[in-house]
Order: structure tokens, then C-alpha cells, then sequence
């Protein structure tokens, strides 16, 4: 599977759903201020989540470019990008939980052919202020994952949002693809991060909206967010372990090969230059045209 077969099929098939595409915004936020970059698909629709009307409608799906810095210190590994693209499809007011869980999976299962066995869905376990999150735990088993497939964790592991001080956010429902690896411990499970279990895709129901005291108010209306990793899911439908075997990486590591020629370079590193180097020309390349600075996204581009 290439690239951007995916991407055809992920927006087809959302379009075939009653959603209308949209173009990847800029990775400077333009409608949020409270975030350097656009770290998620989110970061465009803030004034919609709010419950301002898009003029495309309340369906909508897209494949945003993200930058996000804060798992830098990860990349290197098999799956930890700073720039990525997010698949993510939109419910502005309109289906919740029921029909975007419902949809997460019919793409993943039948249009993607992933078997249902090799997934793990986490959902929010609850809290004094949210209740434990038993519908969607409910939706995928009516669909066909079994209970040992599902867990449940507090606010650390299923809540998203807001990435700055305030804003839209809410429980989430996480889906992890088993990569095959022996269990780490009897307790291992998709918030361990030992590398079985892989992140692909995150459903995010947003009907909160975070104050600058830190309470939260209902939003006017009930939106979904959802968010899959372009490279990871590439990772696995092409059978590979790792994103740097994708074709979205392989020229990168050909043409540092060839320019660090017989030179050691530990594998870690090498992955490190290539993934850099590709988020500085996304960077460097994008409408706002950012260039290195001593402050804020310049800040970031130089270091
Ligand atoms: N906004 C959600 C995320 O970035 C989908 O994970």
C-alpha cells in the first residue's frame, strides 16, 4: 500500500459518509493561539468545536500536516514521529460515539482488512468530575471486539485535549494495533509503551470545554475528533516494523547513506537525521514559510 493510496481511501471513504473534504491547514496554527504549531487536526476547527457553523457542513474529513514536539525525545524508535499526517474525520454537533466508533472500525476491519484480533481499544475509566465511559465500551463489542480486547484507564492515558491552557477537549477512545511482541509483564497492555502495542488511531469526544481555572464547562454542542497516524498505519499494512521502512522515509536514509559513506553512524542516530531533516522541510516548506530563529517556531526549526 502506498501513501497516498491510504489517503484516497481514508477521505473516500468518509465522503462516501456524508463528510466533504478539507485541505490540510498550515502547520502555524491559524485559529488558535494557544499552540506554536498545529499539533493535531483540531487546531484549524477550534472556532467549529466551539460551535461556530463550518461552510462546508458538520461532516467533515481531512489529512492534516502535525508537528509536535513533545515526543522528541522517543523518535529514533520504531513509531515516534515529530512531523506526522493525521487522518482525521469530523463531527461538528452531529454522530458521536456510536457511529464514529462504528465507522473506526468498518474502515479498519473491512475496507483495511486488519483482523479484529490484532486490535486493543482503551476508553476512559472515569473520574469525579466525567463518568466512566461504558458506551463506547458497549459500541465495540456490539461491533465485534471481544472484553479482553478493551480496557479502561483514568485521564492520563483517555482524555485529549486541550494541547494548551483551554479549550475543546473530552474522553477518548484509543485504538492499538497488536504488533506481535512477547507481553512485557502479565499486566502488559497498551498504556505500557514496551512497543507491542502501537497507537493508530484516536477517537476524541469533545463536549468539553477546559477554563483558565482549570474546570470545565459543556460545549454548546457534542464533536467528534479522530486522528490516525498516515505513517504508522502504512507501517503495518505494508507488514514492516518500523516507519522508516515506508517509502516516505526510504529515500531520506538512501541519501544520508550516501552522503555519510563509510562512515559509522549508530541506527538510532541515521533515524533521528532522517526524521529531523523531513520535519524542518515540512517546516521550511509550508505556506507561512518559518525560518530558523531565537524564538518560539523559529526556536524550535533551529534546535
Ligand atoms: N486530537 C486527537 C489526537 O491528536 C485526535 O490524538
Amino acid at each position: 500500500m502506498k501513501a497516498d493510496e491510504l489517503r484516497k481511501m481514508y477521505v473516500e471513504f468518509f465522503c462516501e459518509r456524508g463528510h466533504k473534504e478539507v485541505a490540510s491547514a498550515s502547520l502555524l496554527p491559524e485559529n488558535d493561539p494557544t499552540v506554536l504549531f498545529t499539533t493535531a487536526g483540531m487546531h484549524p476547527f477550534v472556532p467549529y468545536l466551539l460551535g461556530e457553523k463550518h461552510p462546508q457542513g458538520n461532516r467533515l474529513v481531512d489529512v492534516q500536516k502535525c508537528v509536535r514536539t513533545g515526543d522528541i525525545d522517543e523518535v529514533g524508535d520504531d513509531t515516534h514521529l515529530t512531523f506526522f499526517e493525521m487522518l482525521g474525520n469530523w463531527s461538528l454537533g452531529d454522530y458521536f460515539k456510536r457511529e464514529s466508533i462504528s465507522m473506526s472500525y468498518e474502515f479498519l476491519v473491512t475496507k483495511l482488512n486488519i483482523p479484529k484480533e490484532k486490535l486493543a481499544v482503551t476508553v476512559f475509566e472515569g473520574d469525579d468530575i466525567v463518568p466512566r465511559d461504558e458506551e463506547s465500551a458497549k459500541v465495540w463489542m456490539d461491533n465485534g471486539l471481544s472484553e479482553s480486547q478493551i480496557y479502561y484507564y483514568g485521564r492520563e492515558d483517555n482524555w485529549w485535549g486541550p494541547s494548551g491552557k483551554t479549550g475543546p477537549c473530552g474522553p477518548d477512545t484509543e485504538i492499538f494495533y497488536d504488533m506481535g511482541k512477547e507481553k512485557c509483564s502479565p499486566n502488559c497492555g497498551p498504556s505500557c509503551n514496551c512497543g507491542k502495542y502501537v497507537e493508530i488511531w484516536n477517537n476524541v469526544f469533545m463536549q468539553y470545554n477546559k477554563q483558565i481555572d482549570g474546570s470545565y464547562t459543556e460545549l454548546k454542542q457534542k464533536n467528534v475528533d479522530t486522528g490516525m497516524g498516515l505513517e504508522r498505519i502504512l507501517t503495518i499494512l505494508n507488514g514492516y516494523t518500523n516507519v522508516y521502512e515506508t517509502e516516505l522515509f526510504v529515500p531520506v536514509m538512501t541519501r544520508l547513506n550516501e552522503i555519510i559513506k563509510d562512515r559509522k553512524m549508530p541506527l538510532r542516530e541515521k533515524r533521528i537525521v532522517c526524521e529531523h531533516t523531513r520535519a524542518i522541510c515540512f517546516i521550511l516548506g509550508d505556506d507561512k514559510h518559518i525560518i530558523p530563529s531565537n524564538n518560539e517556531q523559529g526556536y524550535r526549526w533551529r534546535r
